[in-house]
């Protein structure tokens, strides 16, 4: 019996030898794999190159159980906006954490919808055998608008600072092979009327522009931020404002890591302290789950609380961070430097 393939799966059948023999025989990679820093210059009218070195050796692992007890401790110290006893407390109380770390104190004075506030981020430094420096971020500050409620941010606050704390834990007292890992404690990430661009993100706004000022924007290859990845039902959704080569290779290491699952939410695109950086063309990303409770109803509310927490989520997301860094440092020479950035907010 003789049968006819339709066209359409014809076709194809009759091109597969073709893209088979280019698949075994010809260059696909837009651009040569490098060797060295020299061979990794990007050719002119190419992509960017692509970041497909492995890192050597076994994944890295955080304490997800300390992680969890920072979170419990920071909820426990309660509501942290602003300009209120909580902000005071949280400070000390970090203080007491890192006391065996580098730390510098960026104080400053924001102006805000309800007159001056004091805010002060926090700025913890690991040094590296390279140059250049792998920026991880999180916010401790609490939402003002609820400051008359018992509402103290678990997830949103709490979790990302616990986590980053557990990360400094496998950092401390380690010889770091690769850039330098800086921690950012960022204050004032809440609007404190209604959320605008001068509105919100006034520490990192700030940080920002020092940074930009000083030259040291120039020295972070990658910025890596967390917020909101406590939640049990953990679902990272790829941000929009995010650099796009930096939200793949955070799915790579979700995918290293068998994690994937949580890593291949929607889209959706959300101001967060990545934003100042970004529209400084520092490669960033925000790693933030924004479905927390049915409809992200437990989001800004005093419903934000431990019970809704899992130490797996913070396991899960503190082993695909240090992963990251360590395809970032397995990448290192080919990372584009700075990402102009495109498609922000209005
Ligand atoms: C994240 C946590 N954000 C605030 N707290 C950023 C955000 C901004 C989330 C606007 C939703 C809307
Ligand atoms: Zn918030």
């Amino acid at each position: 019996m003789t049968s006819r393939l339709p066209y359409k799966y014809a076709v194809p059948l009759m091109v597969m030898p073709l893209l088979l023999l280019c698949v075994l025989g010809c260059s696909h990679d837009s651009v040569p794999a490098p060797s060295s820093a020299a061979a990794s210059q990007t050719p002119v009218g190419s992509g960017p190159p692509a970041l497909d070195a492995e890192p050597a050796g076994p994944a890295l692992h955080i304490d997800a159980g300390r992680a969890m007890q920072y979170t419990k401790e920071i909820v426990a110290i309660g509501p942290r906006w602003v300009g209120g006893s909580g902000q005071q407390k949280m400070a000390a109380w970090l203080r007491g954490k890192l006391k065996a770390d580098t730390v510098e104190e960026d104080a400053f004075e924001a102006e805000t919808p309800a007159g001056k506030k004091p805010m002060r981020n926090f700025i913890v430094r690991f040094q590296g055998t390279k140059e250049g420096v792998i920026l991880l971020g999180s916010h401790i500050d609490t939402n003002y608008t609820l400051r008359k409620t018992s509402y103290a941010g678990a997830n949103d606050g709490a979790s990302s600072t616990g986590l980053l704390l557990a990360i400094a834990d496998q950092m401390r007292g380690k010889k770091l092979e690769g850039f330098s890992v800086w921690l950012a404690f960022f204050d004032g990430e809440e609007a404190i009327d209604k959320w605008t661009k001068t509105d919100s993100i006034y520490g990192s706004r700030h940080l920002a522009e020092k940074w930009q000022k000083d030259g040291t924007n120039g020295k972070i290859r990658a910025f890596l931020l967390a917020d909101m990845i406590g939640d049990a039902d953990l679902n990272v959704e790829r941000e929009r404002f995010s650099t796009p080569w930096l939200s793949s290779l955070l799915m790579k290491a979700a995918t290293r890591l068998g994690q994937q699952s949580h890593f291949s939410g929607r889209e959706i695109s959300i101001e967060d302290d990545h934003i100042p950086f970004v529209q400084l063309n520092v490669p960033s990303v925000d790693i933030i789950d924004m479905d927390y409770g049915y409809h992200d109803s437990w989001h800004h509310t005093p419903d934000d609380t431990l019970d809704k927490l899992s130490p797996r989520s913070l396991q899960i997301t503190g082993d695909v961070i240090l992963e990251l860094i360590r395809l970032l440092n397995a990448n290192g020479d080919k990372l584009p430097a700075s990402t102009p950035a495109s498609g922000l907010p209005a």
